[in-house]
């Protein structure tokens, strides 16, 4: 069940110094780097990544938000990734989120959540995400030395 998944240290992650924190969660979990790239969403890109969001309310402050700042968009590779990520991160709202998450450890505002993940309720969500974001050839096939030692 080896799978990638699509995450990123939202604009306010990354002014809050938290990009270091957070890839250190899950390299210590042993889920593996296979893509990363510091950049900036324009636009266009923001909107086809919240395309499922459009008719929503919070839409515009959404897409003014991801756009503010640099975000830190990155692939991770593990069995069962994508659910895992999903459950290291915690609730949408920081708020409700439990402490020992990502979102209940650093954050306390909905529209400051620190954190993206691909859905795991939405099959296909990963891949579609991986694609919008990055080429093929940005993306490495390696090995972890302990991947022995992780997986049985
Ligand atoms: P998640 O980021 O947990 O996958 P989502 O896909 O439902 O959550 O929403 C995308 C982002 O939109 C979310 O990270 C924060 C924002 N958002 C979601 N629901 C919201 C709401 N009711 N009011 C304001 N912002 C919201
Ligand atoms: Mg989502």
């Amino acid at each position: 069940m080896t799978e990638r998944t699509f995450v990123m240290v939202k604009p306010d992650g990354v002014q809050r110094g938290l990009i270091g924190e957070i890839i250190s969660r899950f390299e210590d979990r042993g889920l593996k780097l296979v893509g990363a790239k510091f950049m900036r969403i324009d636009q266009e890109l923001a909107h086809d990544h919240y395309a499922e969001h459009e008719d929503k309310p919070f839409f515009d402050d959404l897409v003014d938000f991801i756009t503010a700042g640099p975000v830190m968009a990155m692939v991770w590779e593990g069995q069962d990734a994508t659910r895992q990520v999903r459950k290291m991160m915690g609730e949408t709202d920081p708020a409700e989120s439990d402490p020992g998450t990502i979102r209940g450890d650093f954050g306390l505002d909905l529209g400051r959540n620190v954190i993206h993940g691909s859905d795991h309720e939405d099959p296909g969500a990963n891949e579609r995400e991986i694609d919008l974001f990055f080429d093929e050839e940005e993306l490495l096939d390696w090995d972890r030395i302990d991947e022995t030692w992780l997986y049985e």
